[in-house]
């Protein structure tokens, strides 16, 4: 029996998107991604190029960013809540939507699911139309569609989003 058996569910494919403008942002998407890797029912599969980006609807310090793979057995709702403790090892704090943040962890897809929770959007209902989510997201998986069209057509419909790719 394999891990995935033993746990209860088959283990599925999941997306990640990791960002951060506030403290030092490489080290806190460091040590998230290793934090993640360190987990049960948790392999990480890949890690994209980090880019940098001005804020988009939002302010203060340029954002890093970067896509994670992760293959889990833990179902959706599971896999958020490790996010979120994560998140909260780094200090995020939400005083306002958008605000500056020492760590974002976003569940951007989970296998094929599509999960509309008042605590939960998958596919993250934004990642269509973000640059720094779809780059690094293509990066990962070239030949992607998402519902809104391929990422190769949703990145250059937002090309007006600089990114800088620093690795
Ligand atoms: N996250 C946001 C809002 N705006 N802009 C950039 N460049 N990078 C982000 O990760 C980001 C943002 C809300 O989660
Ligand atoms: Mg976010
Ligand atoms: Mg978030």
């Amino acid at each position: 029996m394999n891990h995935a058996e033993h746990t209860g569910n088959p283990a599925v494919r999941a997306y990640i998107g990791l960002g951060a403008n506030l403290g030092d942002t490489h080290t806190s998407l460091r040590r998230a991604i290793e934090q993640l890797a360190c987990l049960p029912r948790i392999q990480l599969v890949r890690v994209s190029p980090l880019y940098s980006s001005a804020p988009v609807d939002s302010s203060g310090p340029d954002y890093l960013n970067a896509v994670a793979e992760v293959a889990t057995s833990l179902d959706a709702h599971e896999l958020l809540s490790i996010l979120l403790g994560i998140e909260r090892l780094h200090g995020r704090e939400r005083p306002y939507r958008n605000a500056p943040r020492t760590l974002d962890l976003d569940l951007l897809l989970y296998d094929d699911q599509d999960i509309d929770r008042p605590d939960l959007r998958v596919p993250h209902p934004r990642m269509h139309e973000r640059a720094f989510v779809l780059r690094p997201l293509a990066d990962l998986e070239p030949g992607m569609k998402l519902a809104q069209g391929s990422l190769k057509d949703l990145i250059d419909a937002c090309a007006d989003q600089v990114l800088r790719r620093i690795n």
